[in-house]
């Protein structure tokens, strides 16, 4: 199929996804939305894809009491039989793969071999989650009474609020709502203002799994809207036991600050400055490629993208002439062309920021050795060429998540100078190190190393797997989802005493009465 732009019809994609020009954006097992419509416009060409009703606040209150009362049903279905919901979907992703990739990448800009991987990580935290149905384990406890049995078990929670970014509009909401569903949770999507298709799109194939499996459609239900209409009501809302939030700090903040003032809990997922350190030992090359993936795939727009580099003053200049080149050769234009390494920011908005970011850099006296600059060549005006800055730490500008293609090359001379700088910025998600010195990698994992969610030896930033638990410390707010033992954010843990004596001793040795 040839796809480049702009010659590429996304209609026979989109009816295949069961879209239209117009889309009910609001899903309870029914579609509506009587809010007003919102045009996804595709960064790729700055052409209108096609239209999404948002909800209405009438929406709002019929969705959280259909999932409620969906809620109240799956809670009680096996949980190894949820997962057998949760297995079609995969199944079901599978084969809308190339399409799911596609819209995604119209959506937002990724390119085609991303907007795949995109619905990939959706079909592996599906296959996780099955999986995991039969593995909601709890703990049996040693007992200090004489017959007593202690043990925890896990229970579902309830609904589960869901409010996702436009960098990945689709595998964020599967790493929750897989999981939220195998725990016996029904949950409520509000996807990205910027990326509803493909979120209307999604929501459409897990209907129609749940009704082969028999499932109350509901436990996917989807609001699209903006955050004070949807969000902040999320965030507010008592029968939200969970909101999970990936996006910025700032918004993060407001709602950890909402949620918390009705003691609900928040599992968030915001900013990344992740750095990557290259020692005098790193493999140069390897360390060059996990760079330039890191800082320019996705456009740099991804939680994890590579933001600062801190480079040993010995090796330096070769890689910096290591990644001038591979910059110069980078191929930027449609990302449906399958050649394509990097696509457009999301919207004018980001590309303003971006090129703010770059004079910043020097009028903090810092060099722009490579790019950064507008490419009003390319349609639709959100295509930029990356930048390569020569900066220090002390700039307050690397102090800052730039959500684009802008890495900062930093020299140091002392390893320890190099972890400090690392780590003394606000965010804690993502970071790397290249090195083939034993004890620098062991020190970089140890206690007193990286203090970021994720530390990786050897290969990027970004580009994290679904297996294990994803999130990160300080300012990217502590949230752990996807893998590893993340199911236990959606449920909720009771811990039971069962006496099964004749007698009742108390805990503590307390003698009371008698
Ligand atoms: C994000 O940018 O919000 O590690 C998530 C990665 C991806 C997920 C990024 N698996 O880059």
């Amino acid at each position: 199929m040839k796809t480049s732009s702009p010659k590429f019809n996304p209609s026979a994609l989109l009816r295949r996804l069961g879209l239209e020009k117009i889309n009910d954006g609001v899903f309870d097992g029914e579609w509506g939305g009587r809010g007003p419509a919102i045009e996804s416009v595709s960064p790729v060409d700055g052409r209108v894809i096609a239209a999404v009703r948002t909800a209405s606040p009438e929406d709002y209150e019929r969705v959280v009491q259909r999932a409620q009362a969906a809620f109240a049903t799956w809670r009680a279905v096996p949980a190894p039989v949820r997962g057998e919901t949760v297995r079609r979907l995969g199944n079901a992703l599978r084969a809308a793969k190339a399409d799911l990739g596609r819209l995604a990448t119209l959506e937002s800009g990724k390119i085609i071999a991303e907007g795949e991987g995109e619905v990939q990580e959706m079909i592996d935290i599906c296959d996780f989650a099955v999986g995991l149905s039969r593995q909601l384990y709890g703990l049996t406890i040693a007992s200090e009474r004489p017959s007593h049995r202690l043990m925890e078990q896990w229970h579902p929670l309830g609904l589960i609020g869901i409010i996702s970014a436009f960098n990945f509009p689709v595998a964020v909401w599967s790493w929750n709502a897989a999981l939220a569903a195998v725990c016996g949770n029904a949950s409520i999507w509000k996807p990205s203002e910027k990326t509803p298709l493909t979120a209307v799109a999604v929501t459409r194939i897990a209907q129609r799994v749940c009704r082969e499996t028999g499932a109350d459609p509901a436990i996917f239900s989807l609001l699209v809207g903006d955050g004070p209409s949807v969000g902040e009501r999320l965030a507010a809302d008592r029968r939200v036991p969970l909101v999970s939030a990936t996006g910025s700090c700032a918004m993060g903040r407001r709602v950890a600050a909402v949620v918390a003032s009705r003691l609900g809990r928040s599992l968030l997922e915001l900013g990344g400055n992740n750095a990557l350190i290259v020692t005098p030992s790193a493999d140069l090359g390897m360390a060059a490629r996990g760079i330039f993936f890191g800082a320019v795939g996705t456009a740099g727009q991804r939680c994890t993208s590579t933001r600062r580099v801190f480079v040993h003053e010995s090796v330096e200049g070769t890689l910096r002439k290591k990644l001038l080149a591979a910059y110069r050769s980078l191929p930027i234009g449609s990302p449906l062309d399958p050649g394509t390494l990097m696509g457009p920011l999301i919207d004018r908005p980001s590309v303003e920021r971006y090129l703010a970011a770059v004079r910043e850099v020097r009028a903090q006296k810092g060099r722009v050795i490579f790019g950064g600059e507008e490419r009003p060549d390319l349609p639709g005006g959100c295509y930029v060429t990356p930048c390569l800055a020569a900066s220090r730490a002390d700039m307050p500008l690397v102090q800052e998540e730039v959500f684009g293609p802008l890495l900062h090359l930093i020299p140091y001379r002392n390893f320890a100078d190099a972890l400090a700088m690392q780590n003394a910025v606000p965010q804690g998600l993502s970071s790397a190190i290249f090195t083939n010195d034993y004890r620098e990698a062991e020190t970089f994992l140890s206690a007193v190393g990286s203090d970021c969610g994720i530390a990786n030896v050897n290969t990027g930033t970004s580009g994290a797997e679904i297996g294990g638990a994803f999130g990160g410390e300080k300012d990217t707010g502590g949230g752990r989802e996807s893998g590893s033992d993340s199911w236990k954010n959606y449920m909720r843990r009771q811990t039971n005493t069962l006496n099964y004596s004749s007698s009742l001793p108390l805990a503590q040795g307390i003698v009371f009465g008698e």
